[in-house]
């Protein structure tokens, strides 16, 4: 991995993705995409890790797609390169994804971050989609997930003007979980994170499912799924584990079986 490092065991059960390409503040080329794909599907398929975070640094989680590498493509080279795919692999991750986020997420940064399940920010994070200051869009779904997580009005004027908006007003529009000072951004996504990991793994992934269905279907169809999520959670050892340690007042051993 040249462009991020990989911790799978950065706390129990929890593994970090970072990006690593600080200079160009972590602006996301192809190879960096593939990589934060290819170590996400190496994450979910390890039985030892519950939940991913992924973070940038300080100054930085992403200022976004890389300009300097796309200035000059075509429509036809984007097809034939064919991003999407792998922005699609990504949200297929089955484990819970936090984002910890710190400075700029701007354009792919943004949508990155809104990729993931969680965000937690730090107070200097200031999210945007200042595409359309260089003659573009977005395109790795910002006008679908912003507008979800903070309403038509202001994602229209976030998307259509390219001004950012802070931690704080994140938080408030429901965009981002919780703000931290700096410094703490990152231990408070492992806080969350291993609030995660102590729960049944299995309801977790079923549980993720069924609440990003909610943006997918309609409310009857999407009661239906979770209730189909919901008899299969019955189907595993961690709902009789989870409910006889509820009835013997003992804590839960979960095995994600
Ligand atoms: N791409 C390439 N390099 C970038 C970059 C970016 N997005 N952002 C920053 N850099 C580089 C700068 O060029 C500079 O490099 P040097 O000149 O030193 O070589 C270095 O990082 C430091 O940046 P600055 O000197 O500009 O730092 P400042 O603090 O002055 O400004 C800034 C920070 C974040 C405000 C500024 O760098 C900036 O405006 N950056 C561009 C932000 C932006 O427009 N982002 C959106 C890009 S378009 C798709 C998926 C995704 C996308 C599209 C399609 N598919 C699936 C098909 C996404 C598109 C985008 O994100």
């Amino acid at each position: 991995m040249e462009f991020i490092t990989v911790t799978p065991n950065a706390r129990p059960q929890v593994a970090l993705i970072q990006l690593n390409r600080p200079k160009e503040l972590n602006a996301l080329n192809l190879q960096l995409m593939l990589e934060i794909r290819d170590a996400l599907r190496e994450l979910d398929d390890n039985d030892k890790v519950r939940v991913i975070v992924l973070t940038g640094n300080e100054r930085a989680f992403a200022a976004g797609a890389d300009i300097k590498q796309m200035a000059g493509r075509t429509a036809i080279d984007m097809l034939i390169v064919d991003q999407f795919s792998t922005w699609d692999q990504i949200r297929k991750t089955r484990k819970p994804l936090i984002a910890a986020v710190s400075g700029f997420a701007l354009g792919g940064g943004c949508e990155l971050a809104m990729t993931c399940d969680m965000i937690v920010a730090s107070e200097t994070a200031q999210f945007g989609q200042p595409e359309i200051r260089i003659g573009t869009m977005p395109g790795a779904g910002g006008t679908q997930r912003l507008t979800r997580a903070v309403g038509k009005a202001r994602a229209m004027e976030m998307v259509l003007t390219g001004r950012p908006i802070s931690a704080h007003e994140a938080e408030r529009h429901g965009l981002v979980n919780r703000v931290v000072p700096v410094g703490q951004y990152l231990e408070e996504a492992f806080r969350l994170a291993a609030s995660i990991a102590e729960m049944s793994p299995v309801a977790a992934r079923l549980a993720k499912e069924s609440v990003n269905r909610a943006f997918e279907t309609h409310l009857d169809e999407g009661l239906h799924f979770e209730r189909k999520n919901f008899y299969l959670t019955f189907a595993s050892e961690d709902q009789k584990e989870g409910m006889a340690a509820f009835v013997e007042k003992r804590k839960p051993e979960f095995k994600g079986r």
